[in-house]
């Protein structure tokens, strides 16, 4: 980065939006080329609005990763997830609608619906066109689309893939205001690595388990304890109930052993030294659907 012949002349926010899992976080991360955000297979995996910063020659992109808009608002939790979403779209400068080539889902009416409360421009970005067996889907899929909205722009890719995301960042980048240099250039998210380390642990709970768990599971780092040679962490997996507990323990510990050991893997490359991993799993009766507990577990 040094090297770079930096002069910012535009800068600006730029909130990545749709529903759960059409590849927010995936985008996020290619066009970082780092993981900031945590992905899964599984919907609602991102809970809180991440920054991502990418420093160009004459542009700072600063992008908001959100959780995916959805319908079910039994839970605060839920409630408390498209709240960030919906008050990111009225901050950023340029907004990023996100959908998944292969499916158009009412959420997605939803979201669109949302848009129109932002006098901003929207780039609609068609995720996954890699899944699509016949590329001739793409154009009525976009004939379609663009009667939907008046977009700036609307652009195919793969996250998965880093297909045609350079252009979709050119893109952007032509759509900034004017602006200065917001961060320093090494920097490439506003989270610290205490949160990173939850999150990862998080995404790892995430992977190993079924069904609506996931749901009802967020990570507390308890104490992290670091010299030169090992980074002690301790964290808890916090559940609702005592079924939810047992089923992350696993036969004789077995699925919590897992989680962390691939938890660990990819703290050790975060920090950069060894790591001691030690997981509890605690029961807070209800904690998705408290708005006490939610604040102190960090949701606020
Ligand atoms: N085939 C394919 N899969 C993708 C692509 N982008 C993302 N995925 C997958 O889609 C799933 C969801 O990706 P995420 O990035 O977690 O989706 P998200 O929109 O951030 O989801 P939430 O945080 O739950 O709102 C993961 O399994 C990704 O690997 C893509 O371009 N092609
Ligand atoms: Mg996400």
């Amino acid at each position: 980065m040094n090297e770079m012949n930096i002069n910012i002349k535009n800068s600006g926010f730029v909130a990545i939006i749709g529903r759960p899992n059409v590849g927010k976080s995936t985008l996020l991360n290619c066009l970082i080329g780092e993981k900031v955000s945590i992905t899964s297979p599984k919907p609602q995996t991102t809970r809180w609005q991440i920054l991502g910063i990418k420093t160009l020659h004459h542009a700072q992109i600063i992008y908001i990763d959100t959780p995916g808009m959805h319908r079910d608002e039994k839970r605060a939790m839920n409630r408390y997830m498209n709240r960030i979403a919906s008050s990111v779209i009225l901050d950023a400068d340029v907004i990023v609608f996100m959908v998944d080539a292969t499916s158009w889902r009412g959420e997605d009416e939803m979201v669109l619906k949302k848009l129109q409360e932002s006098t901003k421009p929207v780039i609609l970005v068609i995720n996954k066109i890699d899944l699509l067996k016949d590329k001739g889907e793409l154009l009525p899929l976009i004939d379609k689309l663009k009667d939907k909205f008046n977009f700036a722009h609307i652009i195919p890719i793969s996250a998965m893939d880093a297909v045609n995301t350079k252009h979709l960042e050119d893109e952007i980048a032509r759509l900034l205001p004017e602006g200065p240099q917001l961060y320093p250039e090494d920097q490439l998210t506003d989270r610290n690595v205490r949160f990173q380390i939850a999150e990862i642990i998080r995404e790892k709970l995430i992977q190993a388990t079924e069904e609506e768990l996931p749901y009802t599971t967020t990570v507390e780092i308890e104490q992290i304890n670091q010299n030169e040679k090992i980074t002690e962490i301790g964290a808890v997996i916090w559940v609702e109930r005592q079924g939810q507990k047992i089923i992350i323990i696993g036969k004789k510990g077995a699925r919590l052993k897992k989680i962390g050991i691939q938890a660990r893997r990819e703290i050790e490359k975060l920090v950069g030294t060894k790591v001691f991993l030690r997981l509890w799993v605690k029961i807070k009766e209800n904690w998705t659907d408290d708005d006490k507990a939610l604040k102190s577990l960090g949701y606020e």
